[in-house]
């Protein structure tokens, strides 16, 4: 195998794929970074783009082998809200695919993985606050559920087959490049395009339901950090806690008020707001932090200027 990284990116067209594969590609070099995804891209990449679905193990292999990947990032899956309308559908992506990827790497065809896992591994029955790396862990969704198991597969994979697997529990991730689909902290993108466009915003969750949530930047700082850290540095193979900051939706409209001071919230709470309720509202990260060095960049107020001069940039195009 030749020492060039050459990276799969499982998932290139989502939330946080898109941002994802442009770091990489600026990082080292677009004719290095294979993107993937069931649907084509809407505008051209400068990746290279494969058509294919994670559970579509046959084609997936071939692409490993054709491109000689070394590191994977698999970052498709069904999300929160989404799983709980498609159960078997969301067990079976979120499964299925990542023990695709993980016998990949057992049987050496592949170096290194990145799976995301998330805060969804919580519920009730986890401390609310600052919620420590080793704690009570009993999903009430789908999602979470497949994020626990993945979380055990992933360190018995490493474990017993030596697969080198890293993982993090993300946060709400927000941003402007890209939009999120079907997950329960997808408000917190929402508000702003359409605080922007209709200076006013119906929210699904309730207003004091203060969750953990992480700036784009932050996470792919994160993401591509810990796949970067040296092997012994990794120490928990299921998955590091990450925490930047947590806000709840009014924290966050009365944020944006100080750009747009015309902006109104009003709420109209759905069944997200039940799986909301489970999670924690922070998350004590030392581990992470002492581990591979760790550290975020963007607090509440530093994201929500960002996100808006962004997107009024792009608005007023
Ligand atoms: C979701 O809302 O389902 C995700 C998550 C917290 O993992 N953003």
């Amino acid at each position: 195998m030749s020492s060039q990284k050459k990276i799969l990116v499982i998932g290139s067209n989502g939330q946080i794929g898109t941002v994802l594969t442009k770091k990489l590609g600026q990082k080292f070099g677009f004719e290095n970074v294979i993107g993937s995804d069931l649907r084509i891209p809407d505008i051209p990449t400068k990746f290279i783009f494969e058509e294919c679905s994670v559970l579509n193990k046959e084609k997936l292999e071939e692409i490993i082998n054709r491109y000689n990947i070394s590191d994977v990032y698999l970052l498709a899956a069904y999300l929160s809200a989404k799983g709980e309308k498609n159960i078997d559908k969301a067990w079976d992506l979120n499964m299925n695919g990542l023990l695709h990827i993980l016998n990949f790497a057992k049987e050496k065809k592949i170096q290194k993985i990145f799976w995301p896992s998330s805060i969804a591994v919580f519920g009730p029955s986890t401390p609310k606050n600052d919620v420590p790396q080793y704690t009570i862990t009993e999903p009430t969704t789908i999602y979470g559920v497949s994020k626990l198991a993945g979380e055990s597969l992933c360190n018995y994979y490493h474990n017993k087959f030596g697969v080198d697997v890293r993982s993090i529990r993300y946060p709400g991730i927000i941003g402007w490049e890209s939009m999120p689909g079907g997950g329960t902290t997808d408000y917190a993108v929402d508000i702003f395009h359409e605080a922007l466009k209709h200076q006013e915003y119906t929210c699904f969750l309730s207003r004091d339901r203060t969750l953990p949530m992480m700036y784009m930047d932050d996470a792919i700082q994160a993401t591509i950090g810990i796949m970067g850290a040296q092997f012994d540095k990794i120490k928990i193979r299921t998955s590091y806690n990450l925490s930047s900051c947590h806000f709840s939706p009014n924290d966050l409209a009365e944020e944006i008020k100080k750009h747009i001071p015309s902006f109104k919230i009003k709420y109209k709470v759905d069944e997200r707001d039940a799986l909301a309720q489970g999670w924690p509202s922070s998350i004590n990260d030392r581990h992470a932090r002492n581990d591979w060095g760790w550290e975020p960049n963007f607090n509440l107020s530093q994201i929500v200027s960002d996100i808006i001069l962004n997107l009024r940039n792009r608005y007023n195009k």
